[in-house]
């Protein structure tokens, strides 16, 4: 089995409508192991910093403001073929155009509050796991 790890975000609209929990027990029911794991507030130039690459699309402030506004939780999940897996059990980045059964479909609200991140290549997987969490938090 060739295991593989993703980043994940539970996003602050899904902190607070206190769907954490039954997302995580989705992920780890679809085979998902939560590696590492931490809760923090981002700072407006953390949040900048991690979607830089959306910096000239129209919704980048939103987005920044979004992601700023309350708690977020982030996890590194490993499973085979962890990125294009997660994607797929994370669905559409609009949840109402999302497959039913998918984590947007059934914990997003629209195309910006769509409840979590996963990263969409196993290159951007590596920036992102090391832009959270350090080498010691991931022995384990
Ligand atoms: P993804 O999260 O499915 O990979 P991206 O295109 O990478 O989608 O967009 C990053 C995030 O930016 C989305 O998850 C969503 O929160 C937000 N976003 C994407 N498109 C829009 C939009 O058209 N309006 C508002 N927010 C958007
Ligand atoms: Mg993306």
């Amino acid at each position: 089995m060739d295991l593989k790890k993703t980043l994940s975000i539970i996003k602050p609209d899904a902190i607070a409508s206190k769907c954490q929990g039954k997302i995580l027990d989705y992920l780890e029911n679809k085979g998902f192991k939560v590696i590492a794991q931490k809760k923090l507030k981002l700072t407006r130039k953390q949040a900048e910093a991690f979607y830089e690459i959306h910096k000239d699309r129209p919704f980048f402030s939103e987005l920044v403001d979004f992601m700023i506004s309350d708690n977020i939780s982030v996890q590194v999940l490993e499973a085979e073929n962890a990125v294009s897996y997660y994607r797929e059990v994370m669905g559409n980045t609009d949840p109402e155009k999302a497959e039913e059964n998918t984590i947007r479909k059934l914990y997003g609200s629209n195309i910006q509050c769509n409840a979590v991140h996963g990263s969409d290549s196993e290159e951007n997987a590596e920036k992102e796991i090391s832009f959270f969490f350090n080498k010691i938090e991931l022995i384990n």
